[in-house]
């Protein structure tokens, strides 16, 4: 007779963790570098809340390798994120938006799992609270990468080959996710059966699975875009946003909703439908966000949500990385409205 589950019975991200574990879906050494992503996540947040009390808004007076101004909490998020994952033991190479190249993890021991992060995405808006988020994605371990490299391999050698373990198409990827800092702390992961939701319980510091197999309606009348950008646009694009504004036989246009933070207008996307852009345009015309590390997992747990991750002519996961900051346009969100667009753009 199955055990009857008590209302009070709450599920915490460690238990659903170790339930896939034991399901079999994922294995223990990915388990543990998961729960040492959480915890990084977990380390932000508090770090984000409170950025204006401990005086960790501002630049860094640094530049990344983006050319943007690193912010004082992007280099320490960072930070946060390579010592959580080199001290589980199970990673054996990580790609970060901040750091210029790949880093082979002496400390890891077994697993050598891949993780590909962007530790705080969207922080130039944390000097205005606005929400941010960091974005994670696991691909399996890339053991030949780094086999018979022989006893004293440059750190070229060594990187070269770790770039060869990181670029791998997106359809690899055995788990992605994100953890917004918001009005609450939301952890969003897939390890490829739906992707489920866990909100963080300051109360005792876990996160506490608040929706499951969230799926993301078909369609929706919400499109979020820096129409900003829209002189940049080519002419389809155009025609394509000038519709939407057409209130049509329905008599309602579509809404503008952009936070200017990938996590924030992602999370709504997924969860009320419709679709957010970030096309090339005349000046870039491959656009602002990463394949690797921000439109892959995207596009990963959009996909297992039952949407659509796509750069406007073709699947997201299914694009082989060639160098691992390498942008691609985004079109992502409900099937039906990254479809619309998609006609539009061929
Ligand atoms: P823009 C933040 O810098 C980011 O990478 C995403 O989080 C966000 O969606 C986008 O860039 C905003 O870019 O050009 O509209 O300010």
């Amino acid at each position: 007779k199955a055990k009857k589950k008590s209302s009070y019975e709450i599920e915490t991200l460690t238990h659903w963790l170790l339930k896939q574990e034991q399901n079999g879906v994922i294995d223990s050494e990915l388990t543990i570098v998961l729960s040492s992503i959480s915890t990084a996540c977990k380390q932000i947040a508090s770090l984000v809340q409170r950025a204006n009390i401990s005086n960790l808004t501002g630049v860094q007076g640094a530049v990344n390798i983006q050319g943007e101004d690193q912010k004082k909490l992007d280099v320490i998020s960072n930070e946060v994120f390579s010592s959580c994952l080199k001290s589980s033991g199970r990673t054996g190479i990580i790609a970060s938006e901040e750091e210029d190249v790949p880093v082979a993890v002496e400390e890891s021991f077994s697993g050598n799992y891949v993780v590909v992060f962007d530790p705080l995405d969207g922080s130039s808006n944390i000097d205005a609270a606005v929400s941010t988020g960091s974005i994670f994605g696991v691909y399996s371990p890339n053991d030949e990468c780094l086999a018979d490299i022989g006893d004293n391999p440059t750190l070229d050698q060594v990187t070269q080959r770790c770039v060869v373990g990181v670029c791998q198409p997106g359809n690899n990827l055995l788990a992605a996710g994100y953890c917004m800092y918001s009005s609450s702390v939301i952890f969003v992961i897939t390890v490829g059966e739906g992707v489920y939701v866990f909100t963080l319980d300051p109360m005792y510091g876990e996160f506490v699975l608040t929706s499951e197999k969230v799926t993301i309606p078909r369609s929706g009348k919400i499109y979020s875009f820096n129409e900003g950008n829209y002189q940049m646009w080519d002419d389809k694009l155009k025609k394509y946003m000038d519709g939407l504004k057409d209130p049509g036989t329905s008599g309602k246009p579509y809404s503008a909703r952009y936070i200017g933070s990938l996590v924030g207008d992602f999370h709504r996307t997924m969860l009320y439908g419709g679709i957010y852009g970030y096309p090339g345009d005349a000046k870039n015309k491959n656009g602002k966000l990463r394949l690797l590390y921000e439109c892959a997992p995207m596009s990963f747990i959009v996909e297992q949500a039952g949407g659509k991750g796509s750069d406007g002519r073709q699947r997201v996961l299914d694009i082989l990385p060639t160098e691992i900051h390498q942008r691609i346009p985004l079109y992502i969100g409900s099937v039906e409205e990254v479809d619309k667009v998609e006609k539009f753009l061929a």
